[in-house]
């Protein structure tokens, strides 16, 4: 596919976004390889960088088993976060701002240093500031939330909107912490840190290997979400949402 065709593709996810509408599948229609969705969703965020979103990081995507089995996709896959995307822990999450969207429990780094190469897992914690309980907000912009990687890829991996909690600097304990994703009290999802890659921390170096591939480099003060660590659930208004990860605290919001 030639670049015009891959930017009117970025143009239409986009605007599928920003009106929260959804969309067929893409792929279908205009087969795209894997190195042509990442085109397409740089090229789609470029839009929201145009419109004066400010990147605040990166995320990752079917880090866990739980989640490439509940979306039957077996690849890792990566996509751009803007600040735009931020909610307040605590605060109100307003779901008009989706179109069908669903909750999974994270962890969230924070940088300490730029990264510019692939780093090894005995590095990675060197080059990070801190580590906060998180919990991403995921909306594929494709009718019934069904696609194929290179869609899903090409749609910055379903990324709606992020909610950080306190940041902390314990960074070597998160091998196997208990996480519990609650609606209104009652556990919707319980599973481990360890089944992020099998240490979260592995999801920094999977970034930086990532980053690099793509000759892009990762300024100091960024966030990297890791990847949910358990399969996600879908969000109605009236909910107040929580995730508690042992050792790291909770993060919270309320849907409206
Ligand atoms: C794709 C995004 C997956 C994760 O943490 O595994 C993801 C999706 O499930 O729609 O963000």
């Amino acid at each position: 596919m030639i670049a015009a065709g891959l930017q009117a593709l970025a143009t239409t996810l986009d605007r599928a976004a920003m009106d929260r509408t959804e969309i067929d599948q893409l792929t279908p229609q205009h087969g795209f390889t894997l190195a042509q969705a990442y085109q397409i969703q740089h090229a789609s965020i470029a839009h929201r960088h145009q419109r004066g979103e400010q990147p605040i990081g990166i995320k990752l995507g079917f880090t866990s088993r739980a989640k490439m089995v509940q979306m039957g996709v077996d690849s890792l896959i990566w996509g751009l976060l803007t600040d735009a995307m931020l909610r307040e822990d605590g605060g109100m999450v307003d779901l008009a701002d989706f179109i069908h969207p669903r909750v999974e429990p994270e962890v969230c780094f924070l940088t300490r240093r730029v990264i510019d190469r692939p780093l090894t897992l005995l590095e990675a914690a060197n080059y990070l500031e801190a580590v906060a309980p998180a919990m991403e907000i995921i909306d594929s912009r494709y009718r019934n939330f069904k696609f194929t990687l290179e869609d899903v890829v090409a749609d910055n991996c379903s990324s709606a909107a992020l909610v950080v909690g306190t940041f902390s600097d314990n960074l070597r304990g998160l091998l196997n912490c208990g996480v519990a994703m609650r609606f209104n009290g009652h556990a919707v999802q319980l599973g481990s840190t360890g089944a992020i890659l099998g240490n979260p921390l592995r999801s920094i170096v999977q970034a930086s290997q990532l980053l690099t591939q793509n000759e892009m480099v990762l300024p100091a003060g960024s966030l990297i979400m890791a990847g949910a660590a358990t399969a996600a659930e879908a969000l109605t208004p009236g909910l107040h949402v929580s995730t508690d990860i042992s050792g790291l605290g909770r993060v919270e919001f309320f849907t409206a």
